[in-house]
């Protein structure tokens, strides 16, 4: 299965600041020792500050990726062109927060791409990705993905 790890603004610094909220373990290296761990696949790692160029990788995975686990950053929050383009294409997407949104300051707390996705895996550490990943490798098979929410 070919899975696609996508990442939005200033998931780039985790790791160097605010480690009481995202821990000190970059993304690039916890996604290296993950890529470990599921040896049958194909692990792809991206990020971008720019939304323009992750409605342009979500539209580009459509053809060349089975799922896409996408942390949007905080722009799940604010972006309907992020959450339409989710929808755009057929490719199954799971939304991942390291942090708690829900229980973090209250602009934080709506995300419009999670409705959108088809699961949403929040405030689990850089462990959600990994579940994301264990998401879409146990659903793939069938194509249905329990819990959709969008
Ligand atoms: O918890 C998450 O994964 C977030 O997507 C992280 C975003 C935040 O805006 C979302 O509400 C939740 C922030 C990305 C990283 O921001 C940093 C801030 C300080 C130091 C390093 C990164």
């Amino acid at each position: 299965m070919k899975i696609l790890i996508l990442n939005g603004p200033n998931l780039n610094l985790i790791g160097r600041r605010e480690p009481e909220i995202y821990g000190t373990e970059s993304l690039i290296d916890f996604v290296d020792k993950m890529k470990n761990k599921f040896p049958e696949h194909q692990l792809d790692y991206f990020q971008s500050n720019h939304e323009g160029i992750l409605i342009d990788k979500l539209h580009e995975a459509w053809d060349n990726y089975d799922g896409v686990v996408f942390n949007p950053g905080a722009y799940c929050h604010t972006s309907i062109a992020l959450a339409d383009a989710i929808r755009s294409i057929e490719t199954p997407v799971v939304e991942v927060h390291i942090s708690d949104i829900y229980s973090r300051e209250e602009y934080r707390h709506h995300s419009y791409t999670a409705e959108a996705s088809v699961k949403s895996v929040v405030g689990k550490g850089l462990k959600g990705y990994e579940e994301a990943v264990m998401y879409l490798i146990e659903n793939y098979k069938s194509g249905v993905y329990p819990g959709a929410i969008g």
